[in-house]
């Protein structure tokens, strides 16, 4: 790479990573070698500052799921401009593959197979292959198989949902809002639109601030180094893009507006159509600067967003509670519920370790719920059948079940219990005998697999799994992918069913 060429951005070093992950789950590679890039090129996307910069400092080991091979293969790429693995790849199988794997649910296997058997290397020829009523001739894909993957087709590539998980972004926001907030003369900054609203998913970041001086704020912010590229910045508002290739929308006006901003710019939308209808029927006018008496030229602007909220005789609704459903009127009726705090969590029943596919082990698990107040977690790794995620058996659950002992005796103020996250099966048994589930202290079953399975089915095996004795709780049942990736649809083992984000189960407002 030439030596004044810019560094790359962490998108464009985990998209590489994310290729060479793709490349070889369809050359057959193990599983967790798969995954390995993929987790990888994950944290290098998530890292909040350059990953390039800390690689050629010598320490992108210091970042968790980076080891010496990703190192190198980084490495390789900041010093000659390729990676000769991933250009070993694209030299064997056509890029058109990823794509493909791209779509809703189509797996490794078939893709492969459609390669293989149909010579269908791109979108374009799937699609071509499948009007031509090639695909369902395939020994074991049919009709049905065939009509799905045109459904998928038309709604397009899962990964292209252009959002991104609230967790994975957050570290980047609070970063930059650390910078927006150490600029001269910002008295207030904060988070705003979804992210602030904690929704699932988020499209990018919004950040507000209050200045005397906001022209000068944005020129400073402008130059902070976490951004690797600034759109747009005019006297009010700037347009960026992270290292990690996320938009980014900053809004600076005067103190006294700030409340006024601050709720516009948190939202939802349908929440501010919602308040401004309200305060047309109290004869008031809002908007982003301020609240005026329709028929009076001049708009009260508040300091703070609950100004705003009392003004139209409203207590203030959490940020969390503004979609538009009936938050108003409880705000209007002083009915808003309690929500639930950090501090009201004692326990996490739902704990993956290093055991199957969650990244650290047990004793740094329960470390770590220690460190943040709960009293208890219980480990429940994926069963046997999640091959792909290093699913137990019963053998190895038992030998778990030592560690967990032993981690219980060295550590004090938490308690580890000893559990599992079941697989469902196709068929609606569970993937553990029961004398095995009938020894542990909490089972969670869910749906990995089969997921193009009717409607009937899927709950008839759910139905089935919750009459279980052993079963305690059953996790993610409606199945759906909030952001998705090649790998997701790897995890589950789709191999050959086509599950659509919002397809039978729409997500929530927030993920629109
Ligand atoms: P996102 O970005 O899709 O995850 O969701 P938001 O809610 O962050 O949406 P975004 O970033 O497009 O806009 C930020 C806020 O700006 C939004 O929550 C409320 C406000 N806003 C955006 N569009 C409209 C609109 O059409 N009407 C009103 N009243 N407010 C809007
Ligand atoms: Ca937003």
């Amino acid at each position: 790479m030439a030596t004044d060429a810019p560094l790359p951005s962490n998108a464009e070093l985990a998209a590489l990573l994310r290729k060479i992950g793709g490349y070889l789950a369809l050359h057959g590679e193990e599983g967790y070698r798969v995954l390995a890039y993929e987790r990888a090129a994950d944290v290098l996307q998530d890292y909040p500052a350059s990953a390039a910069t800390l690689a050629l400092q010598g320490e992108l080991r210091s970042l968790p799921g980076i080891g010496a091979a990703m190192e190198a293969k980084v490495l390789e790429y900041l010093h000659t401009g390729l990676i000769h693995l991933l250009v070993d790849l694209e030299a064997r199988y056509p890029a058109g593959l990823l794509e493909l794997l791209q779509l809703p649910g189509l797996g490794t296997a078939t893709v492969r197979r459609l390669w293989e058997t149909l010579g269908v290397c791109d979108a374009a020829g799937l699609r071509e292959a499948c009007l031509a009523g090639s695909v369902e001739s395939l020994k074991g894909m049919g009709r049905r198989t065939q009509e799905r993957i045109l459904e998928a087709l038309a709604r397009g590539p899962a990964a292209g949902t252009g959002r991104h998980l609230l967790g994975a972004v957050e570290p980047t926001a609070l970063r930059l809002l650390e910078r927006l907030a150490g600029c001269d003369s910002v008295v207030q900054a904060t988070c705003a639109g979804s992210l602030r609203r904690r929704c699932s998913t988020v499209k990018d970041i919004d950040l507000v601030a209050g200045s005397s001086e906001p022209p000068a704020v944005l020129r400073r912010f402008a130059t902070t180094a976490d951004l690797s590229r600034v759109i747009q910045v005019g006297s009010t508002k700037l347009v960026a893009e992270t290292q990690n290739g996320i938009s980014v929308d900053l809004r600076v006006v005067s103190p006294e507006a700030y409340g006024n901003l601050l709720q516009h710019a948190t939202g939802s939308a349908a929440h501010n159509v919602a308040l401004r209808r309200h305060a047309q029927h109290r004869g008031l006018k809002l908007s982003e600067n301020g609240v005026e008496a329709v028929g009076r030229a001049r708009s009260l602007p508040f300091a703070e967003e609950e100004g705003v909220y009392r003004h139209l005789g409203l207590d203030l609704i959490p940020p969390e509670l503004r979609e538009d459903q009936g938050e108003i009127e409880a705000a209007a009726e002083g009915e808003l519920p309690r929500l639930i705090e950090p501090g009201d969590l004692r326990g996490d029943l739902h704990v993956h370790t290093s055991w199957s596919d969650g990244r650290e082990g047990i004793r740094e698990m329960a470390l770590a719920a220690r460190s943040r107040g709960l009293e208890y977690i219980c480990i429940t790794d994926h069963s046997r059948s999640l091959a792909m995620a290093r699913g137990l058996d019963p053998a190895r659950l038992e030998q778990q079940r030592e560690e967990i002992r032993d981690c219980n005796l060295e550590l004090t103020d938490i308690t580890i219990l000893a559990g599992c996250e079941v697989d469902i099966l196709a068929d609606g048994a569970l993937d553990l005998p029961d004398h095995t589930l009938a020894g542990l202290d909490f089972v969670i079953a869910s749906i990995h697999s089969a997921f193009s399975q009717p409607l009937e089915r899927i709950m008839s095996r759910l139905r089935a799994a919750a009459e279980n004795p052993h079963v305690d709780a059953i996790a993610h049942p409606s199945g759906r992918l909030l952001v998705s990736c090649v790998i997701s649809s790897l995890t589950v083992g789709q191999e050959d069913a086509i599950v659509g984000y919002g397809r039978d189960d729409p997500c929530p407002g927030c993920c629109r």
